[in-house]
């Protein structure tokens, strides 16, 4: 379902709206930012230099640093009585990116969630059980005003309590939930524990985000809970979720918002644009934000992007599925890999369960690599050659030779129940 014309408007239509509202943004965030306006000034920029919209790529860049250099409202542009909300998202060093919000922020925050709903398949009548989070993190909240914008109602349990989720599910008979990916497996391997089918859960749609997965992820979850699993994207600095979603209707990419959010993909070493369909790191630039407006921020996520119109008929920008982040990117003994690159690996095999964890650590001046992986219930083969055949994958596909692929027996890897799912523990700092 199409919520807002604005999707399925011509692309000349929306570049003008875009450069009208660049135009805006970039005036509010030099004229009440101080932050931007030195950065522009240094840079010899003045908002009269933005003509349209791809004028974009004359203004700095904002990173995640100036986000904790200028902690906590440095980067806001409304005084504090005009802000009616405040989030929080914790990294895992330092303190917290403080975002804010006034009234129209929120609007456009309820319409743009609202409106991934819609793309995701979730229909005004049904019942959604929101499992995000609800508190500094923005999924519990983001979530539950979009489902109620589109007209839908909102159970709002939030994270964990798995027992109240399996007990809700099956009495309130929500037709969709939002949670990450990785507790839509824990949920199915509770349900399970008790008893029940998981597949016999009324639920059609999961709409899941906030942390990445593979394509054979979603495989294990559409299978274990038997829905269609939509991405969505996004992040505090901009908004909260609802920067991005997938249709349901072609699952090919994720639709950006860009009437609210102008994207480009950069290089990550220098910076620079990279042509349309390569990889590189997401860079956003809000585009209404009136409480912090964002000048190109550097997400660290790494996607790609397309302007062919979808076959669901939206027009605005699909960005690729994100893998990872830029600075997830794991250096072992001098080969590059991404955790989602080993994800893909070991799910290939039918014997291996949708959960593991890498763990590194320095011996003298070497990298480690030790891979655990978990076996399904199902398993009775032999061990030894499980083992053999996955580290000549990763060798081959990967370059890389794990110095230990321990195999643990089914839930035999801690299980996450909130919060963003941890797979790689890093101990060599
Ligand atoms: O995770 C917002 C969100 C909530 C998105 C619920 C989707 C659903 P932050 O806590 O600020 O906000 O974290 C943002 O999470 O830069 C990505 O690295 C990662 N991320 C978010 N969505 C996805 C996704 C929320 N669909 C950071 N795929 C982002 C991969 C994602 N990574």
């Amino acid at each position: 379902m199409v919520y807002n014309e604005v999707e399925v408007v011509d692309r000349s239509e929306l570049t003008e709206l875009q450069t009208d509202r660049l135009r805006e943004t970039v005036e509010r965030a030099y004229e009440n930012v101080p932050f931007y306006r030195k950065r522009m000034d240094e840079m010899g920029v003045a908002p009269a230099d933005i003509q349209h919209v791809e004028d974009v790529r004359k203004l700095p860049m904002t990173t995640k640093e100036d986000f904790r250099d200028e902690y906590p409202d440095g980067l806001f542009a409304v005084d504090h009585e005009d802000v009616r909300r405040i989030h929080a998202s914790s990294g895992t060093t330092g303190k917290p990116k403080i975002v804010a919000y006034t009234d129209d922020d929120l609007a456009v925050w309820r319409e743009v969630m609202a409106r991934s709903l819609a793309a995701a398949g979730v229909e005004p009548g049904d019942t959604f059980q929101n499992a995000y989070g609800y508190g500094l993190f923005t999924g519990g909240l983001g979530f539950h005003d979009g489902v109620e914008e589109l007209g839908a109602t909102v159970l709002p349990i939030g994270g964990g309590d798995t027992k109240k989720q399996i007990e809700m599910l099956q009495d309130l008979e929500s037709d969709a939930m939002g949670c990450t990916p990785s507790y839509c497996l824990y949920l199915a391997e509770k349900a399970e524990e008790r008893g029940i089918d998981p597949t016999e859960f009324s639920l059609s749609t999961v709409v899941i985000g906030a942390e990445p997965f593979t394509d054979a992820m979603r495989d294990e979850i559409e299978e274990a809970l038997d829905v269609t699993a939509i991405d969505i994207y996004g992040l505090s600095e901009l908004i909260g979720p609802g920067v991005s979603v997938e249709c349901a209707k072609a699952q090919e990419g994720l639709h950006v918002w860009e009437d609210h959010f102008y994207p480009e993909v950069v290089d990550p070493e220098t910076g620079e644009p990279v042509e349309e369909g390569e990889s590189g790191e997401l860079v956003l630039t809000s585009l209404t934000k009136q409480a912090l407006p964002v000048l190109r921020y550097r997400t660290g996520d790494m996607t790609s992007l397309t302007r062919d119109i979808c076959e669901c008929g939206r027009v605005c920008a699909r960005m690729d599925n994100v893998r990872g982040r830029s600075d997830d990117l794991l250096i072992v003994r001098g080969v590059n890999v991404y955790p989602s690159q080993i994800e893909e690996i070991i799910l290939d095999f039918e014997e291996v369960a949708p959960h593991y964890r890498i763990d590194l650590y320095r011996e003298g001046n070497l990298d480690e690599l030790e891979l655990t992986v978990e076996l399904v219930e199902s398993f009775d083969g032999d061990i030894d050659d499980l083992r053999d055949r996955i580290v000549s994958d990763l060798k081959s596909v990967l370059a890389l030779t794990p110095d230990e692929v321990e195999i643990v027996q089914p839930g035999g890897i801690d299980r996450q129940e909130t919060g963003k799912v941890k797979r790689v523990w890093d101990h060599r700092e």
